[in-house]
């Protein structure tokens, strides 16, 4: 039995090889505690930020932890992304202009396109107006948007205002998400839904696809 305290704290630690060796004990098995798995190592980055905040950790220890989160959802993913579903249609999905950030991005892509959605990777630091002009030329009328960096709230409404001001606000619905992502964020940004989890992601993304 995995102790999920223990691999959160590993993380922060940046163990490798503690992390993967409870990573690969958790898929033993087929990952019945994935989903489990997936938020001890998430709690364990918020220790790395406080860490960084703090001034223990630099950058380089950031990049670091980058690179042992992807190496987590790689392990992980299988079990993570469950059985698959009916075609959902196509929808777009980038980390907003300014924001680097694209683990959680990646993690939410595998999960909506295990649910049966074609998802448009428009990768990081994507202009609004990019993200517009594909819409536009690619029929697509569902977007999510994800940002980590505070600044990415202003870059998420910046990125719905090209959307009304393209003509196209109306026959476009957006969800947005990430940490800085709140009910209040949402308003401001004037976006359709907003969700902290894969999940929900899925299934708001999954009802507005069967409203189209
Ligand atoms: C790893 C990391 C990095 C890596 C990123 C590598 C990569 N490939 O992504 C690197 C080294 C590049 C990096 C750089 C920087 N970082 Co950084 N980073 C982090 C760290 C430790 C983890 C982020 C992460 O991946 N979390 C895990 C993922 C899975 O969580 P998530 O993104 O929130 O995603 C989940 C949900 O939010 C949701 N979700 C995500 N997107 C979406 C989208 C939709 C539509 C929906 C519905 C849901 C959803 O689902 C996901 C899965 O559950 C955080 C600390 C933290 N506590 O998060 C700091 C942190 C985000 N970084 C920070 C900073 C300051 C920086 C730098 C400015 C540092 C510097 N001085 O250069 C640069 C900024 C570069 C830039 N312009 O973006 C600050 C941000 C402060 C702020 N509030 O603005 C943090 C909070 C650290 C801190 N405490 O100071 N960073």
């Amino acid at each position: 039995m995995v102790d999920f305290e223990q691999l959160k704290q590993s993380m922060g630690e940046l163990d490798e090889d503690a992390v993967v060796s409870a990573l690969n004990e958790v898929m033993a098995d087929g990952g019945s505690q994935a989903a489990a798995a997936m938020q001890a190592c998430q709690e364990g980055l918020n220790i790395v930020g406080d860490l960084f905040a703090s001034g223990e950790y630099f950058v380089g220890d950031l990049i670091y932890a980058g690179e042992l989160m992807t190496q987590a959802v790689e392990i992980l993913r299988t079990a993570l992304a469950g059985e698959g579903g009916a075609e959902k249609g196509r929808m777009i999905m980038c980390t907003v202009k300014g924001d680097l950030h694209d683990i959680g991005k990646n993690i939410v892509i595998a999960m909506l396109e295990a649910s049966g959605f074609e998802v448009l990777d428009l990768g990081i630091d994507v202009a609004p107006e990019t993200i517009v002009e594909t819409a536009k030329k690619e029929g697509i009328h569902i977007i999510a948007l994800s940002g980590v960096l505070t600044l990415a709230i202003d870059s998420m409404k910046d990125t719905v205002n090209a959307f009304a001001a393209a003509g196209m606000r109306d026959t476009t619905k957006i969800i947005i998400g990430g940490a800085p992502v709140s009910p209040e964020a949402c308003k401001l940004v004037g976006a359709d839904a907003w969700a902290h989890n894969p999940q929900d992601t899925v299934r708001t993304c999954s009802d507005w696809a069967e409203a189209c």
